[in-house]
């Protein structure tokens, strides 16, 4: 089937798959990448969300609960698809036929009641099992009678050899993988824009969040990529925060951190913008140095730059701004040697994005992240090439949690205005994050739709309190 951007989705997944074995280079034996399977909410007759293992979608194009994608060395591959009996049609309906699946995965999709059969004839072979692995645990619930008995020689050092592999593969996206993610960030634009525009003084996180989640859904969404993340005034300094009853108050900033998910891909913006018309005071200078911090390492993302040194600039450009307001003291890349800049800014620039919010791939093969506060969550360490897409998000925050840790306070006594810092500590925070796709040129900005500089923000607040 032709897509509008003019390539064949099934084509694309085929080329997948033919990549990966490839890559693989297996003489003999078989590797199966099970989707996963519904998850039962305890002391309940719920299931949790369906959410299918990454790498089954990524090779297998679809995500179907209890799926699994089989190759033979020999034979090539085979999607095997669990078909819903008489008593299941009545209460969930008939599901997509296996036509239908087989023709989104560009293959032949068998019903799981063969997959059992299908292994027997491979019985004793050496096996690899990538995607979720509760195969081996939940085997009657994928149709496979008995796993005890297919003696299969399970070998993990070669299931994570392949696993690697795939996580490799799925760092530059294909143009069927770009088109969704631009669908994604185009949702998720439409939710933010919406929630710049809604809110005011005496709404609620909550409020704010529906309103933003709404026209994520309206805009094709499937469900939102991570759970969204409204912290209005201090609640903004928690990095995750899940929003609550809490009203917004006159005079504090809003910290949204919210994308839309569409096909499986995942879109992931922040924006953070006043309760009112105006960015006021320190509000304002730290908003700036955030935007100059992330658009200089959007300049500077391009192929072949390692990840991990953008985030280093921006850990420099952070601590240098922080002295220009009177907040720390000293010399940039002094404070970054120390980690003193970690006290405001404690997280990774960003992180590879796709199949899953936090993508797979994100450190290159043989490198082990730092303990240090300035690289420990440090997600992505690699050279960026054409195809990846990351997202770019610094921060400024005020943290209680580190700001008044008795220990802290004495290891960077001399490197902080402490007096400056305990009148910012109910500040909350601020961060700008987009999602930047390398070019063989450069970078494009997917979320650049989305408005971040202070006059847009002031400007579209303006609008929706009509003032
Ligand atoms: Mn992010």
């Amino acid at each position: 089937m032709q897509d509008g951007g003019g390539f064949d989705p099934a084509a694309l997944v085929a080329e997948r798959r033919a990549r990966a074995a490839e890559r693989w280079n297996l003489d003999r034996g078989v590797v199966l990448a099970p989707a996963g399977l519904m998850l039962p909410i305890a002391g309940t007759d719920q299931f949790h969300e369906y959410h299918a293992h990454p790498e089954h979608r990524y090779l297998a194009g679809v995500g179907q609960p209890g799926g699994v994608l089989a190759f033979d060395a020999g034979e090539g591959w085979t999607l095997f698809v669990p078909q819903p009996d008489a008593a299941e049609r009545v209460w969930t309906g008939d599901g997509p036929s296996l036509a239908a699946v087989g023709e989104a995965a560009g293959l032949e999709a068998r019903p799981a009641s063969e997959l059992g059969a299908w292994l027997e004839r491979r019985r004793g072979e050496p096996l690899a099992i990538i995607a979720n692995d509760d195969i081996t645990l939940r085997a009657t619930e994928y149709g496979v009678e008995s796993w005890a008995g297919l003696e299969f020689a399970t070998d993990e050092e070669e299931s994570e050899r392949l696993r690697t592999v795939v996580a490799e593969l799925r760092r530059a996206k294909d143009p069927r993988e770009l088109a969704l993610m631009r669908e994604a960030a185009a949702a998720t634009h439409r939710g933010h824009v919406a929630g710049i525009r809604k809110a005011r003084a005496g709404m609620s996180e909550r409020a704010l969040q529906i309103e933003i989640e709404v026209e994520f859904f309206r805009a094709g969404a499937e469900r939102t990529a991570y759970g969204s993340i409204v912290g209005g005034g201090p609640n903004a300094a928690t990095l995750h925060f899940s929003p609550t009853a809490r009203e917004f108050g006159e005079g504090e900033l809003i910290l949204v951190d919210a994308g839309a998910e569409i096909g499986g891909y995942a879109s992931d913006v922040t924006r953070t913008y006043p309760v009112g018309t105006r960015f006021e005071g320190i509000q304002r200078d730290l908003y700036e140095l955030v935007l100059g911090v992330q658009g200089r390492a959007i300049d500077r993302a391009r192929p072949g730059v390692e990840y991990r040194d953008l985030h280093l600039a921006a850990s420099v450009e952070t601590a240098q701004g922080l002295i220009d307001l009177g907040l720390l003291r000293g010399e940039a890349e002094g404070l970054v040697e120390r980690d003193a800049q970690a006290l405001f800014f404690p997280h990774g620039l960003g992180h590879m994005l796709g199949l899953a919010t936090h993508d797979a791939g994100g450190c290159l093969e043989g490198r082990v992240p730092s303990e240090r506060p300035t690289l420990r969550y440090l997600r992505a360490d690699l050279p960026l090439q054409p195809g990846y897409v990351v997202t770019i998000e610094p921060g400024v925050y005020f943290i209680r949690a580190l700001l008044e840790d008795p220990d802290l306070r004495r290891r960077y006594r001399d490197d902080v205005d402490w007096e400056r810092v305990d009148g910012l500590l109910d500040f909350g925070g601020i961060r700008i994050e987009d999602d930047v796709l390398i070019t063989e040129e450069g970078a494009e900005v997917l979320s650049a739709a989305t408005p971040k500089s202070l006059e847009a923000l002031e400007e579209l607040r303006r609008e929706g309190l009509g003032a």
